[in-house]
């Protein structure tokens, strides 16, 4: 079994501008995420068997990626239960949530249990927030042109996300960086 999940994730440019607004946060115990491991979840699978992988990732590789995939973040929330400070897109394209529809469809159709609740583009910045926060900053407008799917693993230092598989626009299709 492999826990995975399905998200969007940043090239150098767009992790150092999120990166800039983390250093702009603090808190007793506040967790940062890791750099390597900014994303944004487009749709949670949880522990995945490897037939599930396998009929799940071909039913993807049917699946058109929009060409530009624009999110603009440009607030910082503050969510109460999961104790999170994200950034949050208040304008997001709609091909996104298209996607996201489309990926729940096949996940339900292998049997995964999905997450209810409506989609909420964000970034989890840093864990263990206990409060809210003002802070200025630049939004930050994200244009993807592909989606992955990831392993969430645990080792001695916490989690570590491994992009598995790559969906792109780009005219070559899809990208594969492992089949493990
Ligand atoms: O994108 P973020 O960091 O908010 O919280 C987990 C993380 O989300 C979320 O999936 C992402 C990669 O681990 N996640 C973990 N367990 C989940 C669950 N049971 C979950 N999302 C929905 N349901």
């Amino acid at each position: 079994m492999k826990r995975l999940f399905f998200a969007l994730w940043p090239d150098d440019a767009i992790r150092r501008q999120c990166l800039d607004v983390v250093n702009k946060l603090s808190g007793e115990g506040l967790r940062p995420v890791a750099p390597k491991n900014l994303h944004v979840t487009l749709l949670f699978l949880g522990n995945i068997d490897a037939e599930q992988q396998a009929g799940i990732s071909a039913a993807a590789d049917r699946l058109s990626v929009p060409p530009v995939m624009e999110l603009t973040f440009d607030r910082l929330g503050f969510w109460k239960k999961p104790a999170i400070y994200c950034l949050t897109a208040r304008r997001f394209d709609s091909e996104i949530a298209v996607l996201v529809e489309q990926l729940a469809a096949i996940a339900v159709g292998y049997g995964v249990r999905i997450d209810e609740r409506p989609f909420k583009p964000h970034i989890t910045l840093a864990r263990k927030a206990k409060a809210s926060v003002v802070i200025e900053f630049e939004p930050i407008i994200w244009r993807a042109d592909a989606f992955c799917q990831v392993e969430s693993c645990s080792d001695k230092d916490g989690v570590v996300y491994r992009v598995i598989k790559r969906w792109s626009s780009a005219p070559s299709g899809l990208d594969t960086f492992s089949s493990n």
